[in-house]
């Protein structure tokens, strides 16, 4: 018996030793330990011997499959090593060939003219500051002198969180912002005047059409100080619109308007052309409504803990999707939020030119 173990074993190693591929020698393997194979039809064959043999050739068999078994596994890696020479000897790389060309991403033209108005306003000495997305009633309306009931809180289209169970009334209330002039408030509780603030982030309104979108872009700024009045706002309104269309001399236009949060109230307008189907910024025969500003309302100063007979100032807030829109001529508002790659490959802005006011705001 121990005779015929050394012929199969002999016969099986030439086997292996023969199969000069990883199919042959799969082949090679199933003749040996498959189901079928010779040495699985050994152990099938303990089963008919008394204890004494099966004990002596079962563990003559058991190591004649570690022994086939190692053999194949060595016949596999030198295969696997031979294949791989092959195929190092045949792939070669042409160093000296040209990089492909990588696709850099572009910057959102958002982002972008966030970046330019965070430029133009940190020269002109404000600090920036930021809010939540997700606020509460107080700061979204109460202490912006929006009281309960008022008509001026259905103006804004709110987008009401679903309440949590754990309810404090009224002020807890949670919404989105619809507006960035809780940042304001924000800002002034818990700090000293003066101030000189802006923030910009996203706002939302139930509100869709080719000019209003339920999300968009505000910013906002805030200037309290001593005897700070209205020509404070209208030249400030006019340095930044100036620097950031890159336009001189370019009219502003103050229109009465009404705000619970300031008093009085105005919205802007910049000076422009319309002639012969051809829109330009700066001088002309024509206005384009740009945002909403005036003066701090004292019950707002009041809220957060500004003595209103000792500071006053100027707050103005405006759309920065429709800065992009005019600067960079996008006519439709709604594609900003579309995610469309080729959109963004036509307007986005090139990731390593930031703007800066040292090369121009356009970086
Ligand atoms: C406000 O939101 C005030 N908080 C602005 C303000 C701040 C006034 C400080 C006074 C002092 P209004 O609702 O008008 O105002 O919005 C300001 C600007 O946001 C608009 O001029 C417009 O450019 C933009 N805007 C308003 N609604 C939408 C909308 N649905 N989609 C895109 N832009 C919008």
């Amino acid at each position: 018996m121990t005779q015929n173990l050394s012929t199969i074993k002999d016969e099986l190693a030439q086997v292996i030793s023969a199969a000069n591929d990883l199919k042959s020698l799969e082949e090679a393997r199933i003749t040996a330990l498959g189901k079928k194979g010779r040495i699985t039809d050994l152990m099938k064959s303990l089963g008919g011997m008394d204890p004494e043999e099966r004990k002596n050739f079962g563990a003559a068999v058991n190591m004649l499959k570690d022994d086939i078994a190692a053999l194949i596994e060595k016949q596999e890696a030198g295969l696997k090593k031979q294949a791989m020479a092959e195929r190092l000897s045949k792939e070669t790389i042409d160093v000296t060939l040209p990089a492909r060309p990588i696709t850099k991403g572009a910057i959102h033209p958002v982002t972008q003219t966030m970046d330019e108005l965070i430029s133009i306003f940190g020269s002109m000495g404000f600090e920036l500051d930021e809010g939540p997305d997700i606020e509460d009633d107080f700061h979204n309306f109460t202490a912006l002198n929006f009281p309960l009931g008022h008509p001026a809180r259905e103006m804004h289209d709110t987008f009401y969180l679903p309440e949590d169970g754990d309810e404090k009334g009224e002020a807890a209330k949670k919404l989105l912002r619809t507006h960035t002039s809780t940042v304001q408030i924000r800002h002034m509780l818990g700090r000293k005047p003066p101030f000189k603030m802006i923030c910009m982030g996203r706002v939302y309104r139930s509100d869709y059409d080719m000019t209003h979108t339920p999300v968009f872009h505000q910013i906002e700024g805030l200037v309290i100080d001593k005897a700070i009045n209205m020509g404070h706002l209208k030249g400030c309104l006019m340095d930044f619109l100036q620097a950031f269309f890159e336009v001189d001399n370019l009219p502003i236009r103050m229109r009465p308007s009404f705000f619970p949060f300031t008093e009085p109230s105005a919205e802007f307008d910049m000076g422009c052309s319309r002639k012969n189907g051809e829109f330009k910024i700066g001088q002309g025969d024509s206005w384009i409504e740009m945002g909403g500003s005036g003066m701090v309302h004292q019950n707002v100063l009041k809220h957060c803990g500004v003595d209103p007979n000792e500071y006053q100032g100027f707050a103005f807030g405006l759309g920065v999707e429709r800065l992009a829109m005019l600067k960079y001529g996008i006519p439709d508002l709604r594609t900003f939020f579309e995610s469309d790659v080729r959109w963004l490959n036509h307007y986005g802005f090139d990731p390593l030119d930031r703007p800066n006011r040292a090369t121009g705001v356009k970086g």
